[in-house]
C-alpha cells in the first residue's frame, strides 16, 4: 500500500521520459495512485499512450491550455473515467522561442508577455476553475516553477515574471480553495536537461554551473522532483499550502561555495 492508494490525478506536462511531469507519475504510480495524462500536440498522441500504459492508465486525453474550449472539453472527457479526482500536476510553460535569449528589456514585446504568461501561469488557474467542483476534499494541485521568478537569471528573461506570476497563482488559490480542502504548491526545480530547456542557449554551460555550485555538488533529477510531488500530492503533506518548496540541491539558499568541486 502506498501513501497514494485509492488517489485518482491528472497529469499534464508529459512529452518523453525526460519531461519532470514523467519522473512525477512514475512517482505518484508508485505510490499507488491512479493516472490520467493529456498531452498537448497530437504528434506525441502514440508515445504518451504508451508512457500511460507502463504506468497501468489507458486515459490520455488531448489540451491546449491556450484554449478555454479545449480546458473545458479535457474534464468533460475525464469525467466518463474519473467523476471525482484528487488533483493534478501542472507541469507546463511556454515562451516564444524569441523571448528566451539576450537582453531581457531588447528582447521582451507585448505579445511575447501576454503568451509567456498565458500559458505559463493563467493555464494552472484555468485548469482549476474547470475542475473544481469534481476535486475531492483533501485535493491536492501542484505546479513547477524555477529561481528565475526570485532572481533575474541570464536568457529566463520573461519566463522569470511568468512564474513569479505563477507562484502569486499558487498563494492565491490556496486561500481560495483553502476553505474546499484543496491545497495548492509549487516545487521550484533545479535545472534538468529536457525537451524545453534543451533548446536553451548554453544550457550545458547552466547545468555545470549549477552542479558547481550547489551544496548537494550535483543536478536534481526527474526522480527526486517526482519523490517530492509524491509527498505533497499525499495527506502526508496535509499541512502544507501556499508554499514554493525548492529542489534544487539548496542552489538557491548558498551565496558561497567551498573551492571544491
Ligand atoms: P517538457 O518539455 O518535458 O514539458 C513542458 C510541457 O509543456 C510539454 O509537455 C508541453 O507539451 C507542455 N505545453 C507547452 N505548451 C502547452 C500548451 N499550450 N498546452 C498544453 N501543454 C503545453 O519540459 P520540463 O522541463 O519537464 O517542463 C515542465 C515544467 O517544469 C515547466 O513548467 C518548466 O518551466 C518547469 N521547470 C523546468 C526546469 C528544467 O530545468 N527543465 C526547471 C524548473 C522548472
Ligand atoms: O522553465 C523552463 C523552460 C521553459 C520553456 C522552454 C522553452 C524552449 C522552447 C518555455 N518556453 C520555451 N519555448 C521554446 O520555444 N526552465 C526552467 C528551463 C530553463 O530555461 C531557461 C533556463 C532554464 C533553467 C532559459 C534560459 C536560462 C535558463
Amino acid at each position: 500500500m502506498g501513501f497514494l492508494s485509492g488517489k485518482y490525478f491528472l497529469i499534464t506536462g508529459v512529452s518523453s521520459k525526460l519531461s519532470i511531469a514523467y519522473g512525477i507519475a512514475k512517482a505518484m504510480y508508485k505510490q499507488g495512485a491512479q493516472l490520467a495524462f493529456t498531452y498537448n500536440k497530437s504528434k506525441f498522441k502514440d508515445r504518451i499512450n504508451s508512457l500511460a500504459k507502463e504506468m497501468g492508465s489507458n486515459i490520455v486525453l488531448q489540451c491546449d491550455v491556450s484554449e478555454d474550449s479545449s480546458i473545458s472539453n479535457l474534464f468533460f472527457e475525464l469525467k466518463q473515467y474519473f467523476p471525482k479526482f484528487d488533483g493534478f500536476i501542472h507541469s507546463i510553460a511556454f515562451a516564444p522561442s524569441d523571448q528566451l535569449n539576450g537582453d531581457y528589456v531588447n528582447t521582451v514585446t507585448r505579445e511575447g508577455f501576454k503568451i509567456t504568461h498565458d500559458i505559463s501561469s493563467y493555464s494552472f488557474v484555468a485548469m482549476a476553475k474547470e475542475c473544481r467542483e469534481m476535486l475531492n476534499p483533501s485535493s491536492s494541485l501542484l505546479t513547477l516553477s524555477y529561481l528565475g521568478s526570485e532572481r533575474a537569471i541570464p536568457n529566463y528573461n520573461v519566463m522569470g515574471l511568468a512564474k513569479a506570476s505563477l507562484e502569486a497563482n499558487v498563494r492565491y488559490m490556496a486561500n481560495c480553495m483553502g476553505p474546499e480542502g484543496i491545497r495548492v504548491n509549487a516545487i521550484s526545480a533545479g535545472p534538468i536537461r529536457t525537451l524545453a530547456s534543451s533548446g536553451i542557449k548554453e544550457f550545458r554551460k547552466m547545468l555545470i554551473y549549477s552542479k558547481e555550485c550547489s551544496p548537494i555538488r550535483r543536478n536534481v533529477t526527474i526522480e527526486e522532483i517526482g519523490n517530492c510531488a509524491a509527498f505533497l500530492s499525499s495527506n502526508l503533506a496535509s499541512g502544507i499550502s501556499g508554499e514554493v518548496i525548492h529542489v534544487d540541491g539548496g542552489f538557491s539558499v548558498s551565496a558561497m561555495i567551498h573551492n571544491q568541486i
